[in-house]
């Protein structure tokens, strides 16, 4: 493939397709170079001062990682002055945090998980940093927390980057998914996959097994299905995968196909799942529908979700568009055979 850096493909991008705002394709490329130090702390490790606990908590209640607060401050500071924001969201901070007024106000909201996969930062396994784009609409002047709580079918973009082996931005701008490789000699974000497609069938699935006795009948259904193999109703033996990084199996999923479910559970009724919808569940929905898979709760399609809450969590069912739908089968037919959902 010939050498594109991240610049080059925004530039021909706006020029070819007018799909990029100026103020868009500023967005971007500040967050990508905000993820080019986030990797720089993250390879540090035990040589920096960046792993182990912050002694702080999140909005979420948990325990906050030296890394998470890092990666946050990165972000934050990296995309106050451009002028191309009106306000960012975080998983790591309660409210949204306004740009402050010494600088411009832009016509985009920013949010993201900044390092996803915290568990895994003090044990060398992939983390990642999330986000996504909406247009600031409603308030013409000033922002408020509601102007954040738009469908994900609304976002302007999304992408992630994911610290592992190759540190990859995946990135989609509505019009397909593209892929970068981080060239750490030259600090280039490279072109390295465009026109990314998920398999519409797999043989692979993503969960946290340990759950199992937790997860409501379809569920059950579902995963029997799979554990049963080529003897059971699927007739294919499956293989399982679960890195405990939502950004890691996503892009394994993205590489080589595959579903990953986070669903509702009976440990915490009152939640919908664990994944937060506006910041982790709706950028990778978007991501994946644009390579071609499909992104449910099990009922219905994340992105027609309509936010009440900035921090609100979804159930996740994502990845295979074939393997979705009979995962949605097998919540449509509720307590019946779900073999007779397929
Ligand atoms: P569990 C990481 O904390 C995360 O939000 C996702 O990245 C990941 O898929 C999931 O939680 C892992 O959850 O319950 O298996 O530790």
């Amino acid at each position: 493939m010939k050498r594109i850096s991240l610049t080059r493909y925004l530039v021909e991008q706006q020029r070819e397709h007018g799909r990029i705002p100026a103020q868009l394709r500023m967005l971007i490329e500040v967050v990508a170079r905000a993820c080019k130090h986030i990797a720089i702390a993250v390879n540090k490790g035990a040589l920096g001062d960046v792993l182990g606990s912050a002694h702080s908590e999140n909005v979420q209640g948990e325990i906050q990682k030296k890394l998470d607060v890092i990666s946050n401050e990165v972000l934050i500071e990296a995309n106050e002055w451009g002028g191309h924001l009106a306000a960012m969201a975080s998983e790591e901070m309660d409210s949204i945090h306004l740009v402050p007024n010494r600088y411009p106000q832009g016509e985009y909201l920013l949010l993201f998980d900044p390092l996803d996969g915290s568990s895994n930062i003090d044990v060398n396994v992939s983390i990642g940093t999330i986000f996504s784009v909406l247009r600031k609409v409603g308030h013409t002047h000033g922002v408020a927390e509601d102007d954040f709580l738009q469908p994900g079918k609304h976002q302007a973009a999304a992408g992630y980057c994911v610290y592992g082996p190759q540190t990859t931005l995946v990135l989609t701008l509505g019009d397909g998914v593209a892929m970068f490789t981080l060239d750490r000699e030259t600090g280039s974000w490279v072109l390295t996959a465009t026109d990314v497609r998920i398999p519409e069938d797999t043989q692979e699935f993503s969960i946290n097994m340990s759950n199992q006795r937790h997860w409501a009948a379809p569920v059950q259904r579902y995963i029997g299905e799979c554990l049963a193999g080529a003897t059971g109703p699927r007739g294919k033996d499956f293989n399982m995968r679960w890195v405990g990084s939502m950004v890691a199996d996503v892009h394994r999923i993205l590489s080589r196909g595959g579903v990953f479910l986070y669903p509702w559970d009976a440990r915490e009724p009152e939640k919908p799942g664990k994944l937060r919808l506006m910041y982790e569940a709706n950028p990778m929905s978007f991501i994946v529908e644009q390579a071609g898979g499909l992104a449910s709760t099990g009922v219905e399609r994340i992105m027609d979700i309509v936010p009440g809450k900035l921090h609100e969590r979804v159930a996740v069912v994502i990845g295979s568009k074939n393997e979705v739908l009979r995962v949605a089968a097998c919540h449509a037919a509720g307590d019946a055979d779900a073999s007779s959902a397929a």
